[in-house]
């Protein structure tokens, strides 16, 4: 049935209509202990979600429309390694590559456990050895510089969490990513690297990616320029990839490759062998640390009621902001430095998880499903574009995300960081009355500009201190809510046919952009204008 038809989707509607004027400053006067009740710890870490328009009988219509989906059926499904992904026939099975408790996950009849377990022992011995100075390069010298070459999901996971975790690394050795095409993002990279001392990862599922495998034949031009040898390929290259083909093909030994499986969505791989930049950083045991994070959070979410859920409170309070609401975007606020790559990292799990407009069935869906995902750490933001959110006519819901020890707790820093935090979220609940700025002394025209609607919904997330295991179940909430509410939306949470497509595109206006000969350009006018005037004025 269309999801809009059902009659747990209609009771909302209803309900909306009902409440939806209903003010958080009513709500918390009405009920003492909210800012206590609606809130909920798991893995770790501290959910408030109490600053959120609902009531008890919205989050019950919100879980009724989440079984009636058959939201705990689904996530069943995923953990036992069904075949949800179904554009794909794959299994999707991130949570075995941190299942710490080990219990057989089968794919086909076999148990995927053994392979996981030894990828992540080799890697781990990898790890060791180039942080120890035992693997060495090509000339005998030890790795001071760890370049990994990828892109998407063979980028963001590891980039964000090196920067998340930057105090459990090792600052002798520099830790890198390169993923644009542009050539100008490896030479700023490695610009003062010794190419002696200096290995890269070539992360790439398919090992086919147009950026990737660009930027990885650069970087054997360079490492062979400055060392002369080709043996030197198999020092100063690595590979993580799930084709062993095309490993091979490029002139990496299978001993120097890193295997995962075609069950493991790029933007869900972190936790495989496209982590191996990130261990390399900050150790296998802190590494292990992060995938029992991970692990903690998937147990949680397979195992506590709707009601008592996390990803699943977080997932339905999204689609009652979005389907309801008719909220179109997302803000995920961290105030925590070492978390600025993290909104980048979910912008990718969840818009390219669930930015589809095709039900499970193949049907258009008649109803809103992911929407954008975008922010920036506090309280930079403050500074920046929180005016919109505070004040502007279309409703932003947000998280906010915050720990209560620093890596750095210098003078009074941290306090004045979480008092923004929390100021905040207040402010945005519950806004600022005319009332209120008369009795401040205000008069006059100024008044209407300085008043503040609020009943802004937020939700606010602690963690005790950004530790591994903090990382990780931080994570894993985020993968787990966009299951959610690719759940209640009928989309596909795990193909990508968009980014699939602007894989080929460029394909076709490459040749055309060559210098020699005059293309026959058939394209739109506009395209082949664009052509044209690049062909005129290109650098060679
Ligand atoms: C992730 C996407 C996409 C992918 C990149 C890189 O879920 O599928 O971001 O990760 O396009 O692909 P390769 O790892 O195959 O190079």
């Amino acid at each position: 049935m269309m999801r809009t038809q059902m009659p747990e989707w209609r009771k909302l509607a209803e309900h909306h209509e009902r409440t939806r004027e209903a003010h958080l400053r009513e709500l918390f006067a009405a009920d003492p202990e909210r800012g206590t009740r609606l809130t909920l710890e798991a893995a770790g870490l501290y959910l408030d979600y109490s600053k959120n328009r609902v009531t008890g009988e919205t989050m019950r219509l919100l879980f009724a429309l989440a079984e009636a989906c058959g939201l705990p059926r689904a996530v069943r499904d995923m953990f036992a390694g069904e075949r949800i992904n179904t554009t794909e026939n794959r299994a999707v099975l991130h949570t075995a590559l941190r299942n710490r408790a080990n219990a057989p996950v089968p794919v086909g009849g076999r148990d995927v456990m053994p392979a996981v377990n030894a990828v992540l022992a080799r890697m781990a011995d990898f790890a060791r050895r180039v942080r120890a100075g035992q693997w060495t390069g090509h000339t005998g010298r030890r790795m001071r510089n760890v370049v990994n070459i990828g892109i998407g999901g063979s980028d963001l996971g590891p980039a964000m969490a090196a920067e998340a975790l930057k105090p459990y690394g090792d600052r002798n050795l520099r830790v890198c990513f390169v993923s644009n095409v542009d050539g100008t993002h490896f030479a700023e990279a490695v610009r003062g690297m010794d190419p002696a001392e200096t290995l890269f990862i070539i992360a790439s599922k398919t090992f086919t990616t147009l950026e990737t495998m660009t930027n990885a034949r650069t970087a054997r031009a360079w490492t062979l320029e400055a060392l002369r040898d080709e043996a030197a390929v198999a020092r100063h290259f690595v590979a993580v990839s799930t084709s062993a083909a095309e490993v091979r093909a490029f002139g990496i030994a299978p001993a120097n490759m890193f295997e995962f499986w075609d069950w493991v969505g790029g933007r869900y791989s972190l936790c495989s062998a496209i982590g191996l930049p990130l261990m390399i950083a900050i150790g296998p045991e802190n590494f292990a640390e992060m995938l029992e994070g991970f692990h903690a959070m998937d147990r949680h979410f397979a195992g506590a009621p709707l009601d008592a859920n996390m990803p699943a409170i977080l997932g339905m309070l999204g689609v009652w902001y979005n389907n309801f609401f008719g909220a179109r975007t997302h803000a995920v606020l961290a105030y925590d430095q070492y978390l600025h790559r993290f909104a980048a990292h979910l912008q990718q799990l969840d818009m390219e998880s669930n930015g589809k407009s095709v039900s499970r069935g193949g049907q258009r869906v008649a109803w809103a499903t992911g929407p954008v995902v975008w922010g920036e750490p506090g309280t930079n933001g403050q500074h920046a574009f929180y005016q919109l959110i505070h004040q502007g006519t279309q409703m932003v819901p947000a998280d906010f995300i915050g720990v209560c020890r620093s890596h750095n707790p210098l003078g009074d820093h941290h306090d004045k960081l979480m008092a923004n935090l929390i100021a905040q979220t207040a402010a945005l609940a519950f806004g600022k009355t005319a009332e209120e700025l008369r009795a401040e002394g205000l008069r006059g025209g100024l008044i209407a500009h300085k008043t503040f609607d609020g009943n802004r919904p937020t939700n606010t997330i602690l963690a005790a201190s950004l530790t591994p295991h903090a990382l990780g179940a931080l994570t894993a909430l985020y993968e787990h809510k966009v299951f959610v509410q690719g759940v209640i939306w009928d989309v596909n949470s795990f193909d990508q046919w968009g980014v699939e497509l602007g894989k080929q595109l460029a394909s076709a206006v490459l040749p055309e952009l060559a210098p020699a000969g005059e293309p026959d350009l058939r394209h739109d006018s506009s395209t082949n204008a664009l052509i044209r005037r690049y062909r005129g004025r290109r650098g060679r």
